[in-house]
């Protein structure tokens, strides 16, 4: 009898999870209220049936309905996992021409990896010095300008977004303060540099700066959308 019961619920939940991920794949936030909705709709089903059962068949009616009143709140959970993904701050990080030709791309990688930051965009190019310019528009009037674009032009810059809750503000942090002899040790230019004019990385510094950066480094089509395995063991509420 129960696993008859089971199995039935078992069916139920695929079909409810069925039918929430193709709400998912049309939009997150209808797929969002329509968790909560249903959540809502079974819980009053489950208590009008309780008020019907009596004896065994009342326990097994419990069980089953508080195994299918769990569903649609899983379901819920993988709805608010998936708006949480679809709302993640991104920022633009370029490691300069110095910090590719002593051969620090893998460190920095590895440093915005392991915090748990999720690469969504890289390529490696020469950037023109207009294109510098561009990037440095903000700078135009200071004396190091036309030496700093001169720089990044100079050779191969390794181009990145990295995504993930607060990565503009702590990628600065992991980053380090612009002039490395002021950079605390444990920061990626208080660890690899040593002279402002060559402090091997770039990083946006705010919001606006973040947007700018990554529509002028890249297309919209080269920024990759997609689950990291470990993003269930890196956000969670408890
Ligand atoms: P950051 O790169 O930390 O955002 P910034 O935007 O003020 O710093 O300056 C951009 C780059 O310009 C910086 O990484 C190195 C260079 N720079 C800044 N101040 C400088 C200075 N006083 N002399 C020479 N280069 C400088
Ligand atoms: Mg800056």
């Amino acid at each position: 009898m129960n696993s008859r019961i089971w199995r039935s619920a078992h069916c139920a939940a695929r079909s409810i999870l069925s039918a929430y991920s193709k709400h998912s794949s049309r939009a997150f936030s209808g797929g969002r209220a329509a968790g909560a909705a249903s959540v809502v709709s079974l819980r009053g089903v489950a208590s009008s049936l309780a008020l019907h059962g009596s004896g065994e068949s009342a326990n097994a009616s419990r069980t089953w309905i508080s195994g299918i009143l769990a569903l649609p709140a899983a379901a819920y959970m993988i709805q608010e996992k998936d708006a949480h993904a679809a709302e993640m701050e991104r920022t633009f990080i370029a490691i300069k021409p110095d910090g590719v030709q002593r051969g620090l791309v893998s460190e920095v990688i590895s440093r915005f990896e392991r915090k748990g930051f999720k690469l969504v965009a890289i390529k490696i190019m020469v950037p023109s010095k207009g294109f510098a310019q561009k990037h440095y528009h903000d700078l135009k009037d200071r004396p190091f300008f036309s030496g700093l674009c001169d720089f990044l032009s100079s050779g191969p810059v390794v181009a990145m977004v990295w995504e993930g809750e607060g990565v503009i503000r702590y990628g600065r942090k992991l980053i380090g303060a612009t002039d490395p002899q002021k950079s605390e040790p444990g920061t990626i230019r208080g660890d690899l540099a040593v002279v402002v004019g060559r402090n091997i990385i770039h990083g946006s510094d705010g919001p606006e700066t973040a947007k700018d950066e990554i529509g002028l480094w890249f297309k919209p089509d080269e920024l990759v959308r997609y689950t990291s395995n470990a993003e269930k063991w890196i956000y969670g509420d408890n």
